[in-house]
């Protein structure tokens, strides 16, 4: 069976770098498993038009994957698709999960897949490829009640035909993380993405990959979308991951690997074990970096020196903010001090960081964002990277602000990015002018000071990436100007 898989387009309005969707990448192994053909159509790089692929490939089944800000480009390949095609669609990702009802409405969308995809997505295909006899299905006949074809499919929804949504049993999260193929990195263009972050001194042209070795988190911070995905935290065994990672570097010739998991090191142990493994198989040449962050409370200087010597290079903490009333009400159960641990460690044993902080969470005063610039001061972090709260639906930040009278000022899910400093909501006392204030002044404060600019130009990395650094901080400087360019192209290219 014709396997087509879409990560839609979407114009950030700051270059962020491009790689290889990971969630595309496993849906794509597991139908090639399955024994499918299959084609990833990103739109991000790809340079025909998406009816001409579809004319070409002729697909039996199409999948959309979408976050909040892509989902109004991932309706339009739908209905795109549709006008050569009644092939059945499907959409998933964070988005279409929180906002279930929403896409399942849309006549473009036939089924809707809720939360981790792999296991729904497999039993889609195997219906589509039993009915359709050797032949095409239409969306229209997946969907067709008499037909009862999805009923029992669990952990997704679907329009039923007097406009209802029908949403199907929850599917239990994936118990074996191992059983997965890894993700197939075979059908992407991988010449045309660029590395995660340019953890290594020559970054033009070099292979970059992205790895992921647990799923899930524990913790329910409010901001995050983590909550639409299971709670329970998986993890591979260290030498499934290990075998990967060889993988990636013997056969595919990675230079750079991007760790993406929310929270490696719940388990410090394991995470141990596989920077023992890499050591052992000399694995431990290529620099790998934790992209996302790893939990602060969890960081202790053995597991860093370990990782340190296994090839990481950095890794990421999400400190969020420098207030200690903050901390307890976004549930990220830890201390200012704990995170002043975190940093110091991994500072000892010449590891590079990043803090992510967030300016505006709800409850947010003009002392606590004060207090969020001073204490990533103090940490001094090689970058800082300040965001703008943005409350993506389904999360309990989102609740908080609707709950509670606040207004949102975002009018278009295209609106939820939040590099750009300005504000996208206000409630009580926190003004969208305060935020975006601070959120200036963070920026300028962290980077302006003699120190740091005497850092950044003594750093190699600074001149190789000249052009890309300055044209970033531009943008940062001057979102408004950025934003206006692209407001037009996003939406004439939506509709
Ligand atoms: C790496 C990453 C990035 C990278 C790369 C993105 C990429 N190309 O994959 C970069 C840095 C570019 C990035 C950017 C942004 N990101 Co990001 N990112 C992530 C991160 C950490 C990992 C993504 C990943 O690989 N997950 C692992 C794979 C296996 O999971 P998955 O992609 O979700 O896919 C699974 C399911 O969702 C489902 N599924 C997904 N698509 C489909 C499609 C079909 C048909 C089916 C059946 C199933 C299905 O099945 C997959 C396999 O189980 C996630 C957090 C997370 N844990 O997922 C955040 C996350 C996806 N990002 C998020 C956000 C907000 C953003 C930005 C909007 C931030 C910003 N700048 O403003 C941008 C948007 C960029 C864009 N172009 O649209 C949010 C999304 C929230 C939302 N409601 O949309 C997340 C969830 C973080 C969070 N916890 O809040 N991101
Ligand atoms: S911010 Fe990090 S620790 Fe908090 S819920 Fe999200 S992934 Fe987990």
């Amino acid at each position: 069976m014709r396997v087509l898989l879409i990560n839609p387009k979407f114009h950030l309005p700051i270059d962020t770098r491009t790689s290889p969707h990971l969630g595309l990448a496993y849906l794509a192994a597991v139908s090639e498993r399955r024994g499918d053909e299959v084609c990833i159509f990103d739109m991000d790089v790809e340079d025909i038009a998406l009816t001409q692929k579809v004319s070409e490939f002729k697909p039996h089944i199409v999948g959309i994957t979408s976050n909040t800000p892509q989902v109004k480009q991932a309706w339009l390949a739908a209905r795109t698709i549709k006008l050569v095609l009644d092939v059945p669609i499907v959409i998933g990702g964070p988005h279409p999960s929180a906002m279930l009802d929403e896409s399942a409405a849309k006549p473009e969308i036939n089924v809707v897949v809720r939360g981790e995809g792999e296991a729904t997505w497999i039993e889609l295909c195997d219906i589509v490829d039993r009915e359709r006899g050797g032949g095409d299905m239409t969306g229209t006949a997946l969907l067709d009640p008499a037909n009862k074809l999805l009923d029992g499919v669990m952990g997704i929804s679907f329009k039923l035909p007097d406009g209802t949504v029908q949403r199907n049993h929850d599917r239990p999260p994936i118990d074996s993380l191992d059983s997965l193929p890894w993700p197939a990195y075979h059908f992407f263009k991988m010449e045309r993405y660029t590395s995660q972050q340019p953890a290594i001194d020559a970054v033009e042209g070099s292979l970059s990959f992205s790895i992921m070795t647990s799923r899930g988190c524990p913790y329910r911070c409010t901001f995050c979308s983590q909550s639409i995905m299971p709670e329970k935290w998986r993890a591979r065994s260290p030498q499934n991951v290990v075998a990967e990672f060889r993988h990636l570097i013997k056969d595919l010739g990675a230079q750079e690997i991007g760790v993406l998991d929310d929270s490696a090191n719940i388990n410090r142990k394991r995470l141990s074990e596989i920077s023992q493994l890499l050591i052992k198989e000399g694995l431990n040449t290529v620099p790998w970096i934790m992209i996302n962050g790893m939990r602060a409370n969890l960081a202790d200087k053995e597991m860093l020196s370990l990782m340190k010597k296994a090839g990481c290079k950095r890794t990421a903490f999400g400190v969020e903010t420098g207030d200690e009333g903050m901390l307890v009400r976004i549930n990220k159960n830890e201390s200012l001090d704990q995170i002043r641990w975190a940093f110091k460690n991994a500072k000892e044993i010449g590891m590079e960081t990043i803090g992510f902080f967030i300016i505006g969470l709800p409850g947010d005063s003009e002392e606590s964002m004060e207090r969020t610039i001073r204490f990533a001061i103090e940490l001094d972090p090689l970058v800082a990277n300040f965001s703008m709260m943005t409350p993506y639906p389904g999360t309990l930040a989102y609740q908080d602000i609707r709950n509670n009278g606040g207004r949102i000022l975002l009018k278009d899910w295209d609106d939820y990015v939040f590099f750009e400093g300005k504000a996208r909501y206000e409630l009580g006392t926190l003004t969208a002018e305060m935020q975006e204030r601070k959120f200036k002044q963070a920026y300028r404060r962290f980077y302006l000071r003699p120190s740091r600019i005497w850092r950044t130009l003594t750093r190699k990395s600074t001149w190789l990436n000249f052009p890309r650094a300055a044209s970033m901080a531009l943008k940062v400087i001057f979102p408004r100007a950025t934003k206006n360019k692209l407001k037009p192209i996003i939406q004439q290219d939506a509709g």
